[in-house]
């Protein structure tokens, strides 16, 4: 929770970004200037970020509230699929200043244009799309599962919620389930018995299902990809296995109403997310998050980038 003062600190650095020509996220110009203004962010802020990229706690996620955003202040809440914010606006100058406190900031050149800060909203006939664009329950799932270059960290900030508030932001930490987990299941999601499809737009360029392991590295403290959605086991045990491993994290899960000026940061190596149900109107005032995606070493994805661009091909 940032302080009155904090907030008021971190949103003039977050005018100066919006003031910084072109104006536009994803201009390298623009970057660098984020880059040098996230050392202005509220030194407590910077403190917790960096205590959460060391150690992710049990439950894998960061809560930053009571950011600078006004709902009175706001456009309405674009209505159209594949939304972004390619606009340097006030919650997306903050978004990205935070982001690069956190990392790198990268995006997909086949998701929504390869946009750094995009926007998850309810989209008209997708309702019940496994997708941000949805508003039935999206399953829990690792960020971009398929990809070898999926994101450490995704940021999600409020700029409105839902008109019911009944619209929850749900994780799965790994952390908290794993004990719950029986060894030999353990072992069974530690061998490649999986396979992750990748979505449509990812395929049609020539991405390929992921043929892997759902828990990888250290034995009491693994890194998880999994989504239960787009996860195939491929045999009975591997079935079984992954049962558990849904029914655990759904039994440890954590529930945020995000509301206006609220960011959480989920580290997508040790945690799910995601969403409940909500009723969209379509009205202009409709649940909007903006989304970011952060690598913590933007030097591993460089063969799938054109020079110092950030989107991953
Ligand atoms: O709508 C949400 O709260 C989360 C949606 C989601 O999973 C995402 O945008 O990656
Ligand atoms: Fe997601």
């Amino acid at each position: 929770m940032l302080s009155g003062p904090e907030r008021d600190e971190l949103s003039a650095s977050a005018r100066e970004l919006m003031r910084t020509p072109p104006g536009l996220v994803n201009d390298g110009k623009w970057l660098t200037a984020a880059e040098q203004l996230a050392a202005t962010v509220p030194l407590r802020a910077r403190q917790a970020i960096r205590r959460f990229q060391r150690d992710p706690g049990l439950d894998g996620v960061l809560l930053l509230s009571n950011l600078w955003v006004d709902p009175e202040e706001l456009p309405p809440t674009p209505t159209q699929q594949g939304s972004v914010e390619r606009e340097a606006t006030l919650p997306a100058a903050t978004q990205a200043l935070i982001a690069m406190c956190l990392g790198e900031l990268i995006a997909y050149q086949n998701e929504k244009g390869g946009a750094l800060v995009q926007n998850v909203v309810p989209v008209q006939g997708q309702e019940e799309s496994q997708s941000n664009a949805g508003s039935a329950v999206l399953a829990m799932h690792t960020e971009n599962a398929f990809h070898p270059h999926r994101p450490d960290y995704v940021l999600l900030m409020c700029l409105r919620n839902d008109h019911e508030d009944r619209a929850v932001l749900l994780t799965g930490p790994l952390r908290r389930a794993l004990p719950h987990i029986p060894a030999p299941v353990r072992a069974v999601l530690r061998q490649e018995r999986f396979e992750t499809k990748a979505p449509p737009s990812f395929l049609a360029s020539g991405a390929k299902d992921l043929h892997h392991a759902v828990l990888t590295g250290a034995r009491e403290d693994p890194d998880i990809v999994v989504d239960f959605h787009a996860t195939r086991p491929l045999d009975e045990a591997a079935r079984e296995a992954m049962g558990v491993l849904r029914q655990q994290l759904a039994a440890a899960a954590q529930e945020f109403v995000l509301r206006p000026g609220d960011l959480a940061i989920l580290d997508n190596r040790v945690t799910v997310h995601g969403r409940s149900e909500f009723v969209p109107r379509y009205d202009g005032r409709d649940r909007w998050l903006h989304r970011t995606f952060v690598h913590l070493d933007a030097r591993r994805s460089l063969g799938a980038r054109s020079g110092d661009s950030q989107i991953i091909a």
